[in-house]
């Protein structure tokens, strides 16, 4: 194949050179940096070290704008990352620079500093590109207002920067309701298929973003349509039948003490059909190994974010969702963090059955 690049799922700029990959299906051999010896062939390439770096057979191509105009010229696809027209070029690399240096640039000032060895500045630095992005996001609120894309009528190199930039910098600062068309203009970059893979992909190493990865919005939007769109049904307690069970109490975990919180209380204790666990770690990347059960289990993330793995799916719940795991299907979850994950687990039988598998 004539194209490898080096890159890495996290990475901005890679996912910037990704995306314009993945829009014209560009066939390509990926060189993930964090793959045995892939740093080391890099640093041969390139001595500056940074990704993403392309080869095209022997011709070695750096920077990530270069190489999606490399990209546009030797391998075109349907989509054309440089307008043709010479005002609206100018345009697309305008806004090109603008993503790269005053939004990505602006939004990982801090992130190289939470990394620093002897992190001092931190509070500093976080303070500096708060003020900067607003600066960057007026200027940029102004410009999109009644445009669908960055520069021109189609999809541009000035896209391809403005999805990962817009995707991180909200992390860093988030675009206040105050900016509809930037806001709106993100949404439409995160929806594009080129970039949703690229999101996807990168979501297992979340846990590297020094200054904590946001909560899922997305999960607290589904939460208030959910609470929305809930209908209680009545009932006639007539012609009901009570059991006769007691009502009994017992006690899953010390909130006293520090937590995270572990505990157990089978259902067969309070006389009802559902066992409670409780589940908690500090620990980013820690979680229960893979499992299964012989009934369905209902998950409700009390404090952190995971990454859960159910079968084929796999998504990130936060704080305040409610994750559901089949009968039969094994799943797993680990703590994306930062910091602590708490879950409550309703397991739906009297007793705690399971089988792990890993
Ligand atoms: N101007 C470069 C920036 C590339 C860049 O900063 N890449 C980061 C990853 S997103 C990197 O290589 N970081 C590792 C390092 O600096 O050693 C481009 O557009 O390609």
């Amino acid at each position: 194949m004539a194209l490898t690049l080096f890159a890495h799922p996290f990475s901005s700029y890679s996912q910037k050179v990704l995306m314009a990959l993945r829009e014209n299906d560009t066939p390509f051999v990926y060189r993930h940096m964090e793959d045995p010896g892939v740093a080391e062939a890099l640093a041969a390439l390139w001595p500056i070290g940074k990704f993403p770096v392309l080869m095209d057979r022997e011709l070695v191509v750096v920077e990530s704008s270069l190489i999606i105009e490399h990209l546009d010229q030797q391998h075109p696809g349907k989509v054309r990352f440089l307008p043709k027209d010479p005002e609206t070029v100018l345009e697309a690399r305008l806004l090109d620079r603008f993503f790269d240096q005053y939004v990505m640039g602006e939004a990982g000032a801090p992130v190289l500093e939470a990394i620093r060895a002897k992190s001092d500045r931190l509070e500093e630095a976080k303070e500096r590109a708060s003020e900067r992005l607003e600066i960057a996001y007026q200027w940029l609120e102004k410009r999109l207002s009644g445009r669908a894309w960055a520069a021109g009528d189609d999809f541009s190199l000035a896209d391809c920067a403005a999805a990962p930039s817009l995707f991180y910098a909200d992390w860093v600062h988030p675009i206040g309701g105050g900016y509809p068309w930037l806001r709106a203009y993100r949404s439409r970059l995160l929806a594009r298929p080129s970039f949703s893979t690229c999101m996807e992909d990168a979501r297992k190493y979340r846990s590297y973003f020094p200054l904590g990865a946001p909560r899922s919005r997305l999960g607290l939007e589904k939460h208030a349509l959910a609470r929305i769109c809930m209908v209680r049904r009545d009932f006639d307690p007539s012609l009901f039948t009570p059991s006769g069970q007691p009502a009994l109490k017992a006690r899953l975990y010390e909130c006293a003490e520090d937590g995270p919180w572990r505990g157990t209380v089978e259902g067969s204790a309070l006389g009802g059909g559902s066992t409670v666990l409780a589940y908690g770690t500090d620990v980013v990347g820690e979680g229960p190994r893979l499992h299964v059960h012989p009934y369905d289990e209902t998950f409700i993330i009390v404090a952190g974010c995971a990454h859960f793995y159910v079968g084929e799916a796999e998504f990130e719940a936060a704080e305040g969702d409610v994750v559901f795991g089949p009968a039969g299907v094994p799943h797993r979850f680990v703590n994306l963090g930062p910091g602590r994950l708490q879950t409550i687990d309703i397991h739906h039988s009297p007793s705690w059955i399971q089988t792990d598998l890993l």
